[in-house]
């Protein structure tokens, strides 16, 4: 039976996405609660070589039903073996990134059908859900010259400019499907805007 809370985070590259766990992880254990941070894809041992295998370029071949369900295979991992048990002793999860990426860069990165990850979604979740998923929404661009001066590309991160933007159109759908859950965060503010506002969906939850 779940007790603790389940935060996701999910965005477009350079959202801020790692930046803003770090805050509300601190923010979490000052208010004395038991956080355990993840991410996907990834989070378990077994995680961990799936996400190798998924961004690794030495995979640039990779067919896109592939990449689904490697994606849900980490997930299944990180679902049975780390979530749910942290929760049911009473801790939150923290994720960085969880399903809404898989439609939002398989459905629409790659174009793969949305009825067809919804049933990999009921599959692998059942009725399980994020508590809360807080969107870090920024334009590509922004987003893109935030990251740039890193060394190197992944698999993912090499796409291109158009790839990223169906990305980002998925997402913003989804939090127009899901508003009880997804809540939309204007991402190009400054890092403290950004926090603000992280805290009081928190604070709420
Ligand atoms: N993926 C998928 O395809 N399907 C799935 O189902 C799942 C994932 C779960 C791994 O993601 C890849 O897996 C990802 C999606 C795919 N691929 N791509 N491309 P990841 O989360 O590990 O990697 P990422 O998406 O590339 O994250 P990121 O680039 O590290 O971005 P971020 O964590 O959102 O940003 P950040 O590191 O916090 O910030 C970037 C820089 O911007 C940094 O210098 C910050 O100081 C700065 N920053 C942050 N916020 C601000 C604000 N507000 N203003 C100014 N500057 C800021």
């Amino acid at each position: 039976m779940k007790k603790g809370k389940f935060i996701t985070i999910d965005g477009v590259e350079g959202a801020g996405k790692s930046t803003q766990i770090a805050f509300i992880c601190d923010y979490l254990h000052r208010k004395g609660i038991d956080v355990v941070k993840t991410r996907e894809p990834g989070g378990t041992d077994l995680g961990e070589k799936i996400r190798s295998l998924l961004l690794g370029l030495d995979n640039e071949g990779m067919h896109s039903d592939t990449e689904l369900l490697l994606m849900f295979s980490a997930r299944n991992e990180l679902i049975q073996n780390k979530i749910k048990p942290a929760l049911a002793e009473g801790k939150w999860v923290v994720s960085d990134r969880f399903t809404d990426a898989s439609f939002a860069y398989q459905g629409g990165g790659r174009l793969l059908n949305l009825d067809r990850i919804s049933e990999l979604e009921s599959w692998v979740q059942g009725k399980f859900q994020a508590d809360l998923t807080l969107l870090l929404d920024v334009g590509v661009d922004i987003g893109m010259t935030r990251i740039e001066s890193r060394k190197s590309k992944d698999r993912i991160e090499k796409e291109e400019r158009e790839f990223f933007e169906r990305v980002r159109s998925v997402f913003i759908d989804r939090s127009k499907l899901y508003p009880e859950r997804i809540k939309l965060i204007d991402a190009s503010q400054s890092i403290e805007q950004v926090q603000q506002q992280i805290q009081l969906f928190i604070e709420a939850l």
